[in-house]
């Protein structure tokens, strides 16, 4: 019986179509979009805070609007994919819980501290960058609730992207000490923005399996050489140094050949121990029971409106 349904399946995901919550799923595929679904919606969570620590300090009216907008949209991506998620049986509590124990992942890249302005810029223009290369293939994932999530949260990161790209614009072309704020914030975050798109094909525990799932379409390895190929230029435009001496454009493959990228630092931010995952954690878990007496107000008011409905 559950081999013919498993044929079933296999067949559906083959033919492109969109397994959805009442479906029939292998125990296995619903684990890991669990698994990898849970940690986006958690790294958008967490993704506001390093972002939220600059939006009192904004430059300019317009660009804590700017700013403020694109933290709110994160929050959004969070719901809409704690949403898909509790599609799959699992409860947004247990979800919660799992991100405030510290037994859920979330992406390394939201471990590294904000000591800019230009850090808001580096990260709408390379982190976003980075989630859109990600993401734009996500669309066609097989999950429905997954790749319809997806197709908004698209749209809005590339308003993110563009945020960031512009604050990076102004800095480049403005003072010296702008310039050199923009570049510092490049080196800071080139190579964790690298290091995002997760372990080499050659270490992804979960890629091939993933691939035939059609939950990833692409590996880690093609996102990242994506990510490089698009970005190269745009630094070029803006007049700042990639702080990759090895980086150069390969006639032959038609791509820019890259230095190595430093695993042992990525293990150590995932595992931990990056400079800033103390704090994020202590920040969220924080952020969580101050708001206690919101969620327990707005049960009370449900409750009370229930209770008069019946009456
Ligand atoms: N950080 O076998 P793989 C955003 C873990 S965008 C931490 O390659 P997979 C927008 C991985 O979980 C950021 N851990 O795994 C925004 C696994 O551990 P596990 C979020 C990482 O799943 C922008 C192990 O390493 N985007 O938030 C990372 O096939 C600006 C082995 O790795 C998504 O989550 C990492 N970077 O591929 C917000 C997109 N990479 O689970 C605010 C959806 C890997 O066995 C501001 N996710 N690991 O314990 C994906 O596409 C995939 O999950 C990958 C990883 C590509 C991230």
């Amino acid at each position: 019986e559950v081999k013919n349904l498993e044929e079933i399946f296999e067949a559906r995901i083959a033919r492109d179509e969109k397994i959805e919550p009442k479906d029939w799923m292998p125990e296995k595929y619903r684990k890991t979009h669990i698994r990898q679904i849970s940690q986006h919606a958690h790294s958008e969570i967490v993704g506001m805070l390093p972002e939220g620590n600059w939006i009192s300090r904004a430059p300019s009216l317009r660009r804590k609007v700017a700013l403020l907008a694109k933290v709110q949209d994160e929050a959004g991506h969070g719901l809409y994919l704690y949403s898909a998620c509790e599609t799959l049986g699992i409860s947004r509590d247990e979800l919660y819980d799992q991100l405030h124990t510290g037994k859920a992942k979330y992406s390394s890249i939201f471990n590294y501290p904000t000591v800019t302005w230009a850090d808001m810029g580096a990260i709408g223009w390379l982190v976003d960058g980075a989630a859109i290369i990600n993401q734009v293939p996500l669309c066609s994932t097989s999950y429905g609730p997954y790749a319809r999530a997806m197709i908004r949260v698209c749209k809005e990161e590339s308003f993110h992207q563009r945020q960031g790209f512009e604050i990076m614009l102004k800095l480049a072309n403005g003072t010296p000490e702008q310039k050199d704020m923009a570049q510092d914030a490049l080196n800071r975050w080139w190579w964790p923005s690298l290091m995002m798109l997760g372990p080499t094909d050659a270490e992804s525990v979960h890629t091939a399996q993933s691939m035939k799932w059609k939950l990833k379409r692409k590996t880690n390895d093609e996102l990242r050489q994506q990510f490089i190929d698009q970005t190269v230029p745009q630094a070029d435009l803006l007049g700042l140094t990639i702080p990759d001496p090895d980086l150069k454009w390969n006639e032959e493959t038609g791509h820019y050949d890259f230095g190595e990228i430093d695993w042992d630092e990525f293990w150590q931010v995932v595992k931990g121990y990056g400079p800033s995952n103390k704090k994020r954690m202590k920040d969220r878990v924080g952020a969580w029971e101050e708001g206690a007496w919101v969620r327990d107000a707005a049960m009370a008011y449900a409750e009370k409106k229930e209770k008069r409905k019946n009456d």
